[in-house]
């Protein structure tokens, strides 16, 4: 019949033409749907006669298997087609270098990166790490540290002073972290081995100080701690800091109120080139200050001095920075300028350990 072939004609190019999967359904639903053309026609079966059914019956199921037919094809064909536009799409190139994620692209700041190396060296040689607060007492800065009131030494410090309270009582910026062992002192029965690394703050500014800076300072204490440990402790700390077979060590004496004897270290260096370089050479560079722990200070903290004895350091992590890592300037350290850092910054998985290696 000349409607049935029209009406198939119509709907296979309807289903040839769909171009996705949406649009399949839409055909499908117009011709096989429950009021689709193709049910229609199947129902009018039922009301005509054995005769014109049976010639009828074939010719319109016959249109719905071909249909039918044509819409599983269609189907298969457009999603074949998805899936291999899709794998297009999503194809990466595995050979392409990793885009580096936020929790990579930062970097650490060589002063963290280098207290993270000296707190592994001493933390292997069996030093807990210290911690205080950065506003302090005169009494916990100065007094129990053997400076005398009035000392001058309590303005070679050049101290900031914060406004006095009720009583007249001044706190201030500690000027070192030397106020930390003393806490630990009263707080902890020796023996005691601890490091204590954070910001100290001096009224001091120029190209080589600035007004905040860090410092780690060692504390030994314990009946027989003397400056021999002393020496073998800041030379293997010197070996493993430089990543050096040997270095040589100058000690000078000097003078700290809280120590005595007190001596001021010089590390043996070569600086051919503009470039230093330690272990080799018949140059001196100054690195840190140490000394006996002084009795008044022990007594100070609650200890008796014909009991128990000690030994402390202590230096300055930014200039020790600098010399290790080439630096020339101490000012971009406080800058927070990211082309700087990006430059001089370490990458944060790379964890300075003395078995991994300091500096990665
Ligand atoms: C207590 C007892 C003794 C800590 C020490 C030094 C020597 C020292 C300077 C190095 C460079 C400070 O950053 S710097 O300017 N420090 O020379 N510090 S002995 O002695 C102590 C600390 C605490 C209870």
């Amino acid at each position: 019949m000349t409607d049935l072939h029209s009406l198939e004609t119509e709907l296979l190019a309807q289903v040839a033409g769909a171009a996705d999967e949406g649009t399949l359904e839409g055909v499908r639903v117009s011709a096989l749907g429950k009021k689709g053309a193709v049910s229609d026609l199947l129902k009018t079966l039922g009301a005509m006669t054995p005769e014109a059914r049976k010639e009828q019956g074939p010719l319109i199921n016959g249109l719905r298997d071909r249909v039918q037919g044509a819409i599983q094809a269609r189907r298969e064909t457009l999603a074949e087609a998805a899936l291999a536009a899709r794998l297009a799409a999503e194809r990466i190139d595995v050979t392409l270098p990793v885009r580096e994620g936020p929790e990579t692209r930062g970097r650490i700041h060589p002063i963290t990166q280098v207290m993270d190396e000296i707190t592994a060296i001493f933390g292997d040689m069996g030093f807990a790490v210290a911690e205080g607060p950065d506003v302090e007492t005169d009494e916990l800065n100065f007094t129990a540290l053997n400076f005398p009131e009035g000392h001058p030494a309590r303005e070679m410090h050049d101290t900031f002073f914060l406004q006095p309270d009720r009583d007249g009582r001044r706190k201030l910026l500690r000027t070192h972290t030397s106020p930390v062992q003393v806490r630990t002192m009263r707080s902890q029965e020796p023996p005691i081995r601890v490091i204590c690394p954070g910001r100290t703050y001096r009224h001091d500014s120029d190209q080589t100080h600035t007004p905040m800076f860090h410092q780690v300072e060692g504390l030994v204490i314990d009946r027989t701690a003397n400056i021999a440990h002393l020496k073998w402790i800041l030379e293997e700390f010197c070996k493993a800091f430089f990543e050096v077979e040997s270095v040589k060590m100058r000690f000078r004496p000097s003078y700290f109120p809280f120590t005595e004897p007190s001596a001021e270290v010089d590390i043996q260096c070569s600086r051919k080139g503009g470039e230093i370089r330690f272990g080799e050479g018949d140059d001196w560079l100054e690195i840190l200050g140490c000394g006996m722990v002084h009795p008044n200070v022990l007594r100070n903290c609650g200890l008796d001095p014909d009991a128990v004895q000690g030994f402390a350091w202590g230096m300055g992590i930014d200039r020790i920075a600098m010399l290790k890592y080439g630096m020339p300037d101490l000012r971009p350290f406080f800058e927070a300028d990211l082309r700087w850092l990006d430059h001089y910054g370490f990458r944060p998985l790379d964890m300075p350990s003395l078995v991994g290696g300091l500096t990665g």
